[in-house]
């Protein structure tokens, strides 16, 4: 049996056939795919609302979880003003996705934080988040325009990550947030040219690791080795379960 991995779901309105601009939970297919060529089986995990009550029946149904990319986290999450750059607050996806991460960390489910899900990596181990990476760095190189991939190169320092992708591999990058402290536990793998933090990783974990970066743009490119660590993490994490 294939390790089942979840997908937590974007929250958000979209449009098909009759559903005019209504409420969807959804994800970017290249997730699906990624985990797929990777050997484990997808499944999507809805943001319910209080989701605290279902984080532990939606946990047991896992072997992994993907916590994917997406709007920016409420800075409420780490007790910070808005930055007047940040988008509006998403009270339940943010909600949903640290009871998630929290069960997870709990548990030691094999963990991949992508993006907004590496942001509330740091979050839940008590870290905080630069709200605007342009107000200090130039911006541009991690989002050149809202709603295109940008392209930098990262270099990994460290972890498991320093096993799965190769200093100097160029990422997909849309984020105009980053890292502010780093959560305490935390080990950097991963940095931006500009020496903003791209990875971060618990050691003392099975498996969680986070990357700025969207590695399932590349599923079966230079992205595929972490999918694949992702699922025999899962993997060995159904065997002793069982
Ligand atoms: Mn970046």
């Amino acid at each position: 049996m294939r390790p089942r991995i979840g997908i937590t779901a974007y929250w958000r309105d979209a449009s098909w056939g009759p559903w005019t601009s209504m409420p969807a939970c959804l994800a970017p297919q290249a997730y699906v795919d990624a985990i797929t060529v990777a050997g484990g089986f997808p499944l999507l995990v809805p943001p319910l609302p209080e989701m605290d009550g279902f984080a532990d029946e939606a946990l047991a149904s896992l072997d992994g979880i993907v916590l994917v990319g997406g709007d920016d986290v409420g800075s409420a999450n780490y007790g910070a003003e808005p930055h007047p750059t940040a988008d509006p607050p998403n009270v339940r996806r943010d909600a949903a996705e640290l009871a998630l991460l929290r069960g997870a960390l709990d548990r030691d489910l094999p963990l991949l934080g992508v993006c907004r899900g590496f942001q509330l990596l740091n979050i839940a181990y008590g870290g905080t988040l630069d709200q605007h990476l342009g107000d200090t760095v130039d911006g541009d190189v991690h989002r050149v325009r809202l709603g295109e991939w940008s392209n930098h190169p990262v270099e990994v320092v460290g972890g498991r990550l320093a096993e799965l992708v190769p200093s100097g591999t160029v990422i997909h990058s849309h984020h105009h947030q980053g890292i502010g402290a780093v959560g305490a536990g935390l080990e950097v793998t991963a940095y931006a040219p500009d020496r903003t933090v791209e990875g971060l990783e618990d050691p003392t974990k099975a498996f969680c690791l986070g990357v700025l970066w969207h590695p399932e743009e590349a599923g079966t490119g230079s992205g595929a080795p972490v999918f694949r660590a992702l699922v025999e993490a899962a993997a060995a994490y159904a065997a002793t379960r069982r």
